[in-house]
């Protein structure tokens, strides 16, 4: 039997509108509902077409009242074997890859801004020199893809926590060297698989995966995830996003 992906795509869509008929869950969900939206809320992987079948259980047992176990900050996002990972890893920008921004390490330097006690400037060696963790996760794009990658970096409540971040802030946002922009909830910052990450695949990550650093959350979509970070802030006020700005759900997460 052969199936129409995209008509997949559209009928998982649909059905699922149909299912959330309470308007509160269907405010909660908000632009979640897109394809990745609606895998990366209910764990379900996009690659096989089965998984149309299984997304729309999910959602319904959602209806049924699951909402605080798919919104759980603590809930972990499945973890993957080396022989999962994509490669070639997708490029995704609002630019074509060679428009990715050129940084220079040596004279790059991190800067810290808001509610942070210590807010002097970090270079690359010393970011480096912090304790470091690797992760396999998958990446998922609201653009209709999702990658299995490989990223490594310190987890990011323990920088915040160096850097006496206030952690009763509502805001982590970051500016990036290509001018994107976006922010994060204080418990996605402090989730304990949020890492502030400088490799991919075991090598320092190349320009276009975002070096010198980029947030990387496998529990949030793909825009979410900033690239190329040059300035990390926290505040109260809502810093928005490049992408949320112009409607995406700014959570966009589970
Ligand atoms: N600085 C920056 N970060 C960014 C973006 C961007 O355009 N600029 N795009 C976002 C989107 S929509 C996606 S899907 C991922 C793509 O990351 P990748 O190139 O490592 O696959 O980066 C996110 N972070
Ligand atoms: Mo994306």
């Amino acid at each position: 039997m052969t199936r129409d992906i995209k008509n997949d795509e559209e009928a998982i869509l649909k059905e699922a509108n149909g299912l959330l008929k309470d308007p509160a869950k269907r405010r909660l969900l908000g632009n979640v509902l897109t394809l990745g939206g609606l895998s990366l809320a209910t764990g379900i992987a996009l690659n096989h077409y089965g998984s149309v079948r299984e997304i729309l259980k999910a959602v319904s047992r959602f209806n049924d009242g699951a909402q605080g176990l798919i919104f759980n900050p603590d809930a972990l996002a499945p973890t993957y074997s080396e022989a999962d990972i994509k490669e070639p890893f997708p490029f995704n920008a609002f630019y074509s890859v060679d428009k990715a921004p050129v940084v220079d390490p040596g004279s790059f330097r991190l800067a810290l801004a808001g509610k942070i006690a210590d807010r002097r400037p970090w270079d690359l060696p010393a970011l480096y020199a912090l304790p470091h963790t690797e992760q396999i996760t998958r990446h998922i794009c609201v653009e209709g893809w999702s990658a299995i990658g490989r990223w490594g970096g310190v987890v990011f409540s323990e920088f915040l926590k160096r850097v006496g971040a206030d952690t009763t802030c509502k805001y982590v946002g970051f500016k990036c060297a290509d001018g994107y922009f976006t922010s994060i909830d204080m418990p996605t910052a402090l989730h304990s698989q949020t890492l502030l990450a400088f490799t991919f695949d075991g090598q320092l990550l190349p320009a276009k995966y975002g070096f010198p650093m980029k947030l990387r959350m496998p529990t949030k979509l793909g825009y979410k995830n900033p690239k190329h970070i040059v300035e990390i802030f926290v505040t109260n006020v809502y810093p928005g996003g490049y992408w949320e700005d112009m409607g995406y759900n700014w959570f966009g997460g589970s």
